[in-house]
C-alpha cells in the first residue's frame, strides 16, 4: 500500500473514530427534566440526588445534570447545595418562587 493510501485510510478511521466519539457524547448528554433539583435526570428530587451531588463534588465519576446543582442560587456548587437539598426533602427549608431567585442574599438565613 503507498503511503498516501495508507494517511487516507488513517484519516479516515480517524474521522470515523471521532464521529463515534461525538456521537456518544450526545448520547450521553444530560436532559433536561423540568423537575428541579434532579440531579441524576431520573425524574424524580429525592436524597439520591443530594448523595449524588457530594459524590460529583468528592470527584466521582457520576453524570449529573449541572444546571440543577445550585440548590441554593449562589451561583457556586459545593457541599451547601447538597444540605440545601436535604433541608428541601425534610420540609425543613422552601424553594422561593422564580421570581425570587437572585434576591436571596437578604434572605439567606430563611433558605439554608
Ligand atoms: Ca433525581
Ligand atoms: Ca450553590
Amino acid at each position: 500500500m503507498k503511503l498516501s493510501a495508507r494517511l487516507t485510510a488513517a484519516a479516515a478511521a480517524l474521522i470515523i473514530a471521532v464521529s463515534a466519539t461525538i456521537a456518544s457524547s450526545a448520547a450521553d448528554a444530560p436532559e433536561e427534566t423540568g423537575i428541579r433539583h434532579d440531579v441524576n435526570m431520573d425524574g424524580s428530587f429525592n436524597i439520591k440526588d443530594s448523595t449524588d451531588l457530594q459524590l460529583f463534588l468528592a470527584g466521582y465519576e457520576v453524570k449529573v445534570n449541572r444546571s440543577q446543582l445550585d440548590a441554593n442560587y449562589d451561583s457556586l456548587i459545593n457541599i451547601k447545595d447538597s444540605t440545601r437539598m436535604q433541608k428541601l426533602l425534610a420540609d425543613l427549608a422552601e424553594d422561593p418562587q422564580p421570581t425570587e431567585i437572585g434576591k436571596e442574599e437578604e434572605d439567606i438565613g430563611d433558605w439554608f
